[in-house]
């Protein structure tokens, strides 16, 4: 049974992740914070189930190296997948320094245990299309696009993917950066803005809100569906070689084109029931992101099969109880193909 360690196991990406690995009998090891309200939502549905007697928790953080080494000391994983972050852009201008410590010193601390211990990991790094700048005349951007972050977050990631191209190539050990656009699903963070747009419409519809407040509405995304970009971050672990590649879906669409289609999908018009609000607005905006991700696919046979429409679907139909969310469904449909 092959081993897995995850750093950031209670995320959306996480509990995907670790779900998609129990299922494939890993026995996965997971990093989680001490909080004062024990908040488990994203795994608690399945820490009972009974294959996930291959589950374990360890308290740390990334920001003490001391857990770090103490963990993967015991664990020796065979996969190491850093996905533990100060994620949120805008937070990341409020907590530049913890930003720094947690998004790009924390993989250090990673790296340096193993490289000490003398860990033979195969190590995914959690790297972004935060790592562009987001001007329209570096679109499509792939894996030969240059980095020019715009923000503490954009630039704690960008120590992040060069420190594991560091010690890839000075010590030889398999890291691989995946360079993922934005993936939404019905377990995304709340603060994030199609989350924040399908749970406030929910809140309109059953009168609990007016308003939906947000900013800034041109910023166009190449939106994907989490659960698939998971498959792929797998995948590029068992390559023979480590190779960088970025996970997309090609497409790119405003915020507005997503209000507009969850809009449409609940029965509200936009215009009513939305208001911009500066304290969403961001010091510095990356415009523009829309993935070319040919080189995953080429390797790894990797392609995604939800695209815009069909994620606002999913994310509005399960935020009003419509339908779960069909996670369940796609792993089945892959793992019949892959086989
Ligand atoms: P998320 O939902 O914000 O989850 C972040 C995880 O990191 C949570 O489990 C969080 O724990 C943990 N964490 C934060 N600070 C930590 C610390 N100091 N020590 C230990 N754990 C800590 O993020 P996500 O959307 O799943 O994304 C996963 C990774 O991919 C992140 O590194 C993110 O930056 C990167 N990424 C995401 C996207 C995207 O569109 N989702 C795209 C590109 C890259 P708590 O639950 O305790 O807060
Ligand atoms: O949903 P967002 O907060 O995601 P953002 O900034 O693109 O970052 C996410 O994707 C990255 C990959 O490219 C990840 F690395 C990162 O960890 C994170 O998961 O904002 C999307 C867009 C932005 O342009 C923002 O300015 O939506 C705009 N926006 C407009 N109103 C808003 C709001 N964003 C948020 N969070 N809240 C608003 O009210």
């Amino acid at each position: 049974m092959k081993v897995a360690f995850i750093t950031g196991i209670t995320g959306q990406d996480g509990s995907y992740l670790a779900e998609y690995l129990i299922r494939k009998g890993y026995i996965v090891h997971g990093l989680i914070r001490r909080t004062s309200y024990m908040i488990r939502t994203r795994i608690d549905h399945f820490i009972n189930w009974p294959h996930s007697k291959n589950m374990f928790l360890h308290y740390g953080d990334m920001t003490d190296p001391v857990s770090i080494q103490n963990i993967l000391g015991k664990v020796r994983p065979d996969e190491i997948y850093n996905l533990a972050a100060q994620s949120h852009v805008k937070i990341s201008y409020e907590t530049p320094v913890y930003t720094a410590e947690t998004t790009g010193l924390g993989l250090l601390y990673l790296l340096e245990t193993v490289r000490s211990l003398g860990l033979k990991s195969k190590i995914y790094q959690a790297s972004t299309s935060e790592l562009f700048s987001g001007d329209k005349s570096e679109a499509p951007q792939n894996e030969a696009t240059r980095f020019h972050p715009k923000n503490p977050y954009g630039v704690s990631k960008l120590y992040s993917a060069e420190i594991a191209r560091i010690y890839k190539e000075s010590y030889g050990m398999f890291i691989v950066n995946g360079i993922l656009f934005n993936h939404e699903s019905p377990r995304r963070g709340e603060n994030f803005v199609t989350r924040k747009i399908t749970l406030d419409i929910k809140k309109v519809i059953d009168g609990k809100k007016d308003y939906i407040y947000l900013g800034n509405l041109d910023a166009q995304r190449d939106w994907g569906y989490a659960p698939e970009y998971v498959e792929a971050m797998w995948m590029m672990l068992q390559q023979e070689e480590p190779i960088d590649l970025v996970i997309s879906t090609g497409e790119t669409h405003s915020v507005r084109d997503f209000l507009q289609e969850a809009c449409d999908l609940a029965g509200l018009d936009p215009e009513a029931i939305v208001k911009i609000h500066e304290l969403y607005k961001r010091p510095n905006e990356v415009d523009y992101l829309c993935g070319d991700s040919t080189k995953a696919k080429t390797i790894l046979g990797w392609a995604p099969k939800v695209k815009f429409r069909e994620l606002v679907k999913i994310m509005i139909n399960f935020e009003l109880g419509r339908s779960p969310d069909p996670y369940e469904q796609i792993w089945d449909q892959n793992q019949q193909e892959n086989s």
